[in-house]
This record gives C-alpha cells, sequence and structure tokens, in this order.
C-alpha cells in the first residue's frame, strides 16, 4: 500500500496463551472498520499492519495437548551433549547480541539454538519483516507481569530515541490503564524483569535498523500473580483484549 508497516508479533512463547488471544481480538476489532468505527478506519487508512497471530505453531501443539507450560518450539537435536533434546526458545534465536546473555543449554528452557537464525520461525519472521523497505513499528506480545519493555533487553545500552520510545510507551500504558485500571510499568528488561536476554526479536528489529521502534508486551496477569501466570482465567480474555485495543491504538498513532 504503501503506508508505514506496523509489524505485530504473537506467540512467540508457546505456553503464554493470552497473547494470541489478543491479537486475534485486535484483527476482530480492527475488522470493525467496515462497520464505520472511528479508530479501526484511523488506523486502517494510515497504517498497513502485519499480524502473526501464531508465531510458534509446533510449540502451541505441544502446549494444548501435551505440555501447558512448554515455552520453546519443538525442533528436535542431536549433535553431541544434545542428542534427543529438544526445543529452541525463538526469543534468544534473533540477530542481537544472540547467545551472550540470558540464555541456558539446550536442555533449558531458554536455549538460543545452534547458531543466529537457526529455526524457521525466526528466518520467517526475518523474512517478512525484510521484504519491506523498513517497517514504522515492531510489536511483541508475551506475558505475564504487565509490562510495556523498552529496548534493549541483553544490556544497559538504549537506543538514540530511547527517551521518545518511552514517552509513547508511557501513553499507551494510561490508554490501558482507562479500560480496565490496570498498571502496566514501562522500562526495560534490565530495569523490571532483573535479568538481562539477548537474541530477542523486538530488540533485533530495532538494533538491525528494520525499525526505529519497538517494544515487548507482557500481558496479564501482573507480576505478583504467580499462582494465575501463564494460565489466566478465560474471564479475562475480552478484558485483555479491550485495554489492549486502546493500547496498542495510542502507541500507534503517537509512535
Ligand atoms: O525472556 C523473554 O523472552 C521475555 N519474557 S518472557 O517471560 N515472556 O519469556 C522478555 C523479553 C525481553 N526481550 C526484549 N524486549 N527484547
Ligand atoms: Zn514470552
Amino acid at each position: 500500500s504503501g503506508r508505514p508497516v506496523v509489524f505485530m508479533e504473537c506467540g512467540i512463547h508457546a505456553r503464554e496463551w493470552i497473547s494470541p488471544a489478543v491479537c486475534l481480538y485486535w484483527i476482530d476489532r480492527v475488522n470493525q472498520y467496515s462497520k464505520n468505527d472511528a479508530k479501526a478506519r484511523e488506523l486502517l487508512d494510515s497504517y498497513e499492519f502485519v499480524v502473526v497471530p501464531v508465531s510458534n505453531p509446533d510449540g502451541y501443539e505441544y502446549s494444548r495437548g501435551s505440555n501447558r507450560l512448554w515455552r520453546k518450539n519443538r525442533q528436535t537435536f542431536t549433535h553431541s551433549g544434545c542428542t534427543s533434546s529438544i526445543g529452541v526458545d525463538l526469543n534468544r534465536n534473533f540477530d542481537s547480541a544472540w547467545n551472550t546473555v540470558g540464555t541456558g543449554t539446550c536442555r533449558s528452557d531458554t536455549y538460543a539454538g545452534t547458531e543466529v537464525f537457526s529455526e524457521n520461525e525466526a528466518k520467517g519472521i526475518r523474512e517478512k519483516v525484510q521484504s519491506y523497505n523498513g517497517i514504522s513499528a515492531y510489536v511483541s506480545l508475551h506475558s505475564y507481569s504487565q509490562y510495556i519493555l523498552t529496548p534493549y533487553a541483553f544490556g544497559s545500552s538504549v537506543p538514540g530515541n530511547i527517551n521518545h520510545i518511552k514517552s509513547v510507551a508511557n501513553g499507551a500504558s494510561n490508554a490501558l490503564a482507562s479500560v480496565h485500571g490496570r498498571n502496566f510499568q514501562v522500562g526495560s528488561a534490565g530495569e523490571l524483569l532483573n535479568y538481562n536476554a539477548a537474541g530477542g526479536s523486538s530488540d533485533w528489529a530495532q538494533l538491525r535498523g528494520e525499525t526505529p521502534f519497538s517494544v515487548t508486551y507482557e500481558l496479564r496477569p501482573s507480576s505478583s500473580d504467580y499462582l494465575t501466570g501463564f494460565q489466566l482465567p478465560a474471564n479475562q480474555i475480552i478484558p485483555s483484549g479491550e485495554e489492549m485495543w486502546e493500547s496498542l491504538y495510542a502507541l500507534i498513532v503517537n509512535h
């Protein structure tokens, strides 16, 4: 279309089920365009959207059938030390200080893979992003903790426009809170998660110049709600979709 592209990546971690649900809600809501919804019309008239609702399909198939708390993809490994080990953390496989921090062995939940972009799911996202001549924003949706994470997660360095990113993210947090009163804190992974992690998709998009604006959401529940955790009750799916519709609207029109 020639309009600026907003890329939304959901479901890269197989146990974070609210992420694909919120993206499907968003797609449904933006299609109210045909019913003359003002925000939907403004968004679709001004931007082009790429939404990947399930970025880790094999992982989701496994988490819904066998192990609800599975995180990685389902790649199998046969190399030495990793015989019969399964899965790469796709949010450790991108080219952003790959495998330098926040990763584990092949049997761990945070295995970064044999090399950068070893995994088809990560390659697929890279190819789609690079099929455009630069994208306007990259948004990655995870759970949980109620955060809007700003770049970078691999250390204390920040992009040159970090003040702009933080101010837009603060606006998106306020818009979210106005719907159901939920508080989403804004900050980097180092500031909010108390850990650093390399190889994340949104960091790759920002660091490699694919986009000047990238953030990662950690959706409901709050970080202290570890009993609920990844298993968010179904009656919170629609409220999550509603607050994220307003938050993403604010983020997109102000970024
Ligand atoms: O560790 C992760 O991959 C994310 N947290 S989660 O609990 N959903 O696994 C945080 C990723 C932060 N990385 C970037 N913002 N790049
Ligand atoms: Zn995640």
